[in-house]
């Protein structure tokens, strides 16, 4: 029976109601839904429309809606949006409580029902290539940051012919800045964010480094404008501390592109001990920890968007918030997707994602079209007036008409990696994996397995039927796909996974003795 939710302007068939309705029907990664158009599919907020319906809470699935083009916004966004981009680490797919996780993140529950939800968002399965993927709008293999991560020690970065999203936006008048982790690169200042495009620069070049001492094997990796910083605080409060000075200093008549990224929640397992304490019922330490840094880096997503708002800029601004990568084996939850960061099964690359744009973006509204952190690129140029004509061709696909007009996603197939040692690809609602189950960080060599699994997500969204026996002319083509894009790869930089002997750890990352 149609039901009209006025508040939300929203005309939709409210299914579910009936007992034994599944609950994650919502979540199905549908073939394209042929009498309804486009794969959208809607979701208000189930309290809300609870409270408006005057209904007890019980099990509900809104979806189907007879009209999507209601949901979304016809007119065209205004040109430069100040641009916020807020990036997790390792956050795993069920540790944010808008996916039903058990960990207190309020402040990011409450953004992801204000805007669309990207319900699958993949990214690159550890922390560099995703970054890479962002900055360049180009697919890791392109210029060999498909394996493993940037160590300390890498003899390598994100190669200077690359062309940065904050150099094309600051091109484009916006002022740029990155706020936490770089993790591309530190080998000379050329390599250096402030280098790479962006007018500000505060917090670290690597992973893993220390919440309290901010040090890095032995080396201060604390920065201001890449000159080395020394001071006090636990890195998820001063990364917001600094997002909120930018923020309230911002000059107005230039856009602002603010590129936030938390080391949190990834190692070491380090909290203020007041969080902690909020999580004295869990009993194994790490998730213990994991579960406050998770709950620091909410507050901390709060403040930023709490100054965007007195500021008054709120509503001229796109939030964009993801993670890296799937949440760790070890402390993260994925559940129910299968596998864990470094992994390409989805609890890898699969990640909780939402955009933000009050009056642009409807509240509410989730969007189930396979995208790409990869596709940011092109779709952040255009709509801050960038120029997109570059020298290196981009992977990424415009995707504001998915995201905000509820269109089919634009890719035809979307890569998810491809190594010496493994790949997977997405096409349609198909996805090829080979040597899934291989951590990305041990992806440098060729190795004796070969482990191909197909599955159909549509039908199996958590990869528990591999179908390559069934369908074998599927397996082929996927499998020539994703050869195609292993013979145009770029030969993989490899360091290290462990430091070498005879590195030399100087006293500041960044800066060579
Ligand atoms: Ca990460």
């Amino acid at each position: 029976m149609p039901v009209r939710y006025s508040q939300l302007n929203l005309l939709c068939r409210v299914v579910g109601k009936e007992k034994g309705f599944p609950k994650r029907e919502r979540m199905r990664l549908g073939a394209p839904n042929k009498r309804k158009g486009p794969f959208m599919k809607s979701e208000i907020n189930r309290r809300e429309f609870i409270k408006a319906m005057g209904m007890a809470a019980a099990p509900l699935v809104i979806s189907g809606c007879t009209s999507t083009g209601e949901l979304f916004a016809k007119k065209p966004p205004p040109n430069k949006p100040n641009i916020v981009f807020i990036l997790a680490d390792d956050l795993g797919w069920k540790d944010v409580g808008y996916h039903g996780g058990d960990i207190k993140t309020p402040n990011i529950d409450k953004l992801a029902s204000e805007g669309t939800r990207l319900d699958q968002f993949y990214v690159q399965p550890v922390c560099s290539p995703t970054r890479s993927s962002l900055m360049t709008g180009r697919y890791p293999i392109r210029y060999g940051l498909q394996v493993g991560v940037v160590r300390p020690w890498a003899k390598y970065g994100l190669p200077l012919e690359e062309r940065t999203l904050a150099q094309a936006l600051k091109e484009a008048g916006y002022t740029t800045a990155i706020y936490g982790k770089w993790h591309l690169g530190h080998l000379s200042s050329q390599y250096l964010p402030t280098s790479r495009g962006f007018d500000h620069q505060y917090g670290h070049y690597n992973g893993a480094l220390d919440y309290f001492t901010h040090i890095r094997d032995g080396g201060l990796d604390w920065h201001r404008d890449d000159q080395p910083l020394r001071e006090q605080g636990y890195t998820t409060n001063l990364i917001a501390d600094e997002s909120v000075r930018l923020v309230e200093q911002h000059d107005v008549s230039r856009p602002l592109f603010l590129y936030v990224a938390f080391n949190a929640p990834h190692s070491p397992f380090q909290a203020p001990q007041s969080y902690i304490d909020v999580y004295k019922h869990i009993k194994a330490k790490n998730r213990r920890i994991y579960a406050a840094m998770v709950t620091c880096m909410d507050d901390a997503v709060g403040r930023v968007v709490s100054a965007l708002d007195k500021r008054g800029l709120k509503n001229n601004t796109l939030i964009i918030f993801c993670s890296d990568n799937g949440g760790t084996g070890v402390v993260g939850s994925n559940v129910p997707l299968r596998g864990y960061k470094a992994q390409l099964y989805e609890g890898g690359v699969r990640v909780p994602a939402f955009a933000v744009w009050p009056g642009v973006l409807k509240a509410g509204v989730v969007v189930d079209e396979p995208l790409h952190i990869v596709d940011m690129y092109p779709t952040l140029l255009k709509l801050a007036g960038a120029r997109l004509e570059q020298a290196l061709p981009i992977d990424g696909r415009d995707t504001w008409p998915t995201i905000a007009q509820g269109m089919p996603s634009p890719h035809e197939e979307i890569l998810l990696n491809s190594t010496p040692a493994n790949g997977a690809i997405r096409r349609g609602d198909w996805k090829l994996l080979y040597n899934g189950g291989i951590s990305a960080n041990s992806t440098g060599r060729q190795v004796s397995e070969q482990v191909f699994e197909l599955f159909n997500l549509s039908e199996d969204p958590y990869e528990r039927n591999n179908l390559i026996e069934r369908y074998p002319l599927k397996f082929q083509e996927l499998k020539r796909r994703l050869e195609l894009y292993a013979m145009q790869a770029a030969v993989p930089s490899v360091p290290p996974n462990k430091m070498p002997k005879d590195f030399k750890v100087p006293k500041v990352w960044g800066h060579p003795d």
